[in-house]
């Protein structure tokens, strides 16, 4: 079992508050108490982890940021660690000043052909740690990534984000149809290529 497998079956998502997080500092305690509490609990999807652009073309590579709106409950950011779903036959991660990287590999069944040859091993996690992102910044965690060849899909990166002090998000929940999760997994929808 790999470390995020196993740091994925040790989060639980109800241990932290995504809406204490999200309410900006500058904001006058009266002007709160007159917002409906449904806009409080209305996370918009540009403050957790997500992917920029939502779309890139299917059996092409495509440069994808992971963009961090937030820290964790006021904490920095210390690490990013991102699943990478089955069919990437490539992802390489941007280095980034101050933060180590991290690769990890999997072996896959078949092996995947690309115009480099034929690939036996795939990309399973990349992780960004020991950095220090402060809570009011905003930072963007880029890679290269080849996707596969199937339009119409939506990838699925599920992101575990560690902040000082032991706090973190697990941004793992798949989106349904029509539903918004209260920590959604990063998603890439496959384009036409
Ligand atoms: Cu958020």
């Amino acid at each position: 079992m790999s470390r995020f497998r196993r740091a994925l079956l040790a989060t639980v998502p109800s241990s932290f508050s995504a809406i204490s997080t999200f309410l900006p500092l500058a904001v006058p305690a009266s002007l709160l108490l007159a917002v409906p509490i449904f806009l409080l609990l209305a996370v918009p999807a540009g403050a957790h982890v997500v992917i920029t652009p939502a779309e890139a073309p299917a059996g092409a590579s495509a440069r994808i940021a992971f963009m961090v709106g937030h820290g964790c409950a006021g904490a920095a950011t210390t690490a990013i660690e991102v699943g990478l779903p089955e069919g990437l036959s490539t992802a390489r991660p941007m280095p980034k000043p101050g933060w180590t990287i991290a690769v990890e590999m999997r072996s896959v069944q078949r092996p995947i052909p690309t115009e480099h040859g034929l690939l036996r091993q795939a990309p399973a996690t990349i992780a960004w740690s020991g950095g220090l992102l402060p809570d009011q910044h905003y930072e963007e965690f880029v890679m290269l990534v080849a996707t596969p060849n199937r339009p119409g899909e939506t990838l699925v990166f599920p992101v575990i984000q560690r902040c000082e002090g032991g706090g973190q998000h697990a941004w793992v929940e798949v989106p349904a149809e029509g539903q918004r999760p209260r920590s959604p997994a990063a998603t890439l929808r496959l384009g036409a290529r």
